[in-house]
């Protein structure tokens, strides 16, 4: 059995920052279809929820043509996938954990949290949907600015990493863009913009201008990345609907031996 190793952490780490920003593993088959599972389970909780007359028809398609259903059914989807009901529930997080990912990430990282920015005395592990052709994907950002604007609470000596997972995803069509090397530049400029009840970060810089990169992850594929990389989703110009899963991982700073990760 693996267990925590400080070099093997430290170097995972060094490759992040010295690095791109950002590294990517993959979970095996039996934990992508875990996961998924869980995805489905919540997501059709929902549906029972806002359109119990269409349940029966959800149940049994594959989640990635959702939006085939949602059209023809005219969902109101915007306000029926608002975050709240996109984050894992505390029965389905105890699930998430027991994943041999999940063990994997305590072997690279030893003990860390997963963060809790919605403030629901548990951790934050949330999915997303997003369909082709629609505005569904979250914009050009670095996760540090959200923090930096009073989004979530940092307990002491800690950092973090994000992890965007893929769920279903045809690979550079529809899943996450970065700017590799971001990270190391420390004045993007960006301005607070209140919706959805909180600041929200707009990058002022226009897109184009930026080496944005169009990550060609495979579903089970995922990325951690650091907390002033500048990344968002790919609009999609694929066939199917996204789904990916992420979450902030709070790692004390005891593991920063030769890294400057804060
Ligand atoms: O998946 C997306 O569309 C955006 C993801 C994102 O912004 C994030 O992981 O912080």
């Amino acid at each position: 059995m693996k267990t925590f190793d400080f070099d093997v952490c430290s170097s995972f780490l060094r490759e992040i920052e010295f690095g791109p920003g950002y590294k990517i593993a993959s979970v095996n088959r039996r934990d992508l279809m875990t996961i998924q599972e869980l995805v489905k389970e919540q997501f059709l909780a929902v549906i029972a929820e806002v359109s119990p007359e269409h349940w029966h028809h959800f149940k049994n398609q594959c989640l990635s043509s959702y939006h085939i259903l949602a059209e023809k059914l005219e969902l109101a989807h915007e306000q029926i996938w608002c975050k709240q009901r996109r984050i894992f529930d505390e029965k389905l997080l105890s699930k998430f954990k027991g994943t041999n990912f999940y063990s994997d990430l305590r072997n690279i990282f030893g003990e860390f949290l997963i963060s809790d920015e919605e403030n629901l005395s548990y951790e934050n592990v949330y999915w997303r949907l997003v369909r082709p052709g629609k505005p569904d994907v979250g914009p050009v950002h670095a996760d540090e600015w959200f923090w930096k604007l009073g989004h979530g609470k940092m307990p002491a000596n800690c950092f973090r990493l994000k992890l965007w997972l893929a769920l279903f995803t045809e690979p550079g069509l529809n899943g996450l863009r970065v700017v590799p090397n971001s990270h190391k530049k420390n004045d993007w400029r960006y301005h607070a913009v209140f919706k959805d009840g909180i600041y929200k970060p707009v990058i002022d810089h226009e897109l184009e201008s930026l080496d944005l990169y169009n990550l060609p992850l495979n579903s089970g594929e995922y990325i951690i990345f650091h907390d002033r990389l500048l990344h968002g989703g790919i609009p999609g110009t694929g066939r199917i609907t996204r789904f990916s899963v992420e979450f902030t991982l709070i790692i004390p700073e005891d593991k920063l031996k030769h890294t400057n990760l804060r």
